[in-house]
């Protein structure tokens, strides 16, 4: 006789809930990353120096309810900081699958960013997210979400629980694109490319 594990169907155990503004999905563990984890992400390397001087602040928290049965879903809440690094948003890590082929879909909840997306032809692009779009990320495909805004950038990730990070397989090459602030809002430009000038302080009215 063939067994056929499957789940007891409780109601309560398959219901979770996003608290987007307090950062909290039930049923899941946290990780944090703070600045200092982030080595070799940002472009420039003196202003990473620098910032990290100044102290080591949380960049992006993910929460994660995850299922280990064969076929299983697992999704993940992530909550990026508004930040800079010498003009450049902040970040998250970025991975491939360790499962290569395993793809993933991202919903935008909060705020507004990004997903940095190279694939492993070494082919590169920025797909801008807001609050209720929904991102695409392919199998093959490295992935790397920034925050383009002034508040936090919050959204949901889901992908198949065995795909598993790999972490190394883009950290060396590090992606070719970088996402800036610049004076016209957010540009994606290429790692080598020219900085543009940051955004010009807002000016205070006299008497304000
Ligand atoms: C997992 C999914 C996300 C990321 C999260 C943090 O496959 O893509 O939950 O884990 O955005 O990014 P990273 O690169 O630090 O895992
Ligand atoms: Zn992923």
């Amino acid at each position: 006789m063939v067994s056929v594990e499957v789940h007891s169907l409780v109601p309560e155990s398959l219901l979770h809930r996003i608290d987007v503004a307090g950062g909290t999905l039930s049923g899941g563990v946290t990780s944090e990353r703070h600045l200092s984890e982030l080595s070799g992400c940002f472009a420039d390397r003196d202003a990473y120096r620098a910032a990290l001087e100044e102290g080591d602040p949380l960049v992006y928290s993910v929460v994660t309810a995850s299922d280990d049965a064969a076929g299983s879903l697992s999704f993940g809440l992530g909550v990026i900081q508004p930040g800079r690094v010498g003009g450049e948003f902040y970040l998250t890590k970025g991975h491939y699958h360790s499962r290569r082929e395993a793809a993933e879909v991202y919903i935008g909840l909060r705020g507004s960013g990004g997903l940095v997306l190279e694939n492993e032809s070494g082919s590169s692009c920025f797909v801008p997210m807001g609050v209720g779009e929904i991102v695409y990320v392919p199998g093959h495909t490295a992935h790397r979400s920034v925050n383009c805004g002034d508040e936090p950038f919050a959204y949901l990730g889901v992908y198949a629980s065995d795909a598993g990070h790999d972490y190394a397989g883009i950290a060396e090459a590090n992606f070719a694109l970088v996402v800036m602030d610049g004076p016209d809002g957010p540009r994606a430009l290429h790692r080598g490319d020219p900085r543009p000038e940051p955004r010009a302080p807002i000016e205070q009215e006299a008497g304000e």
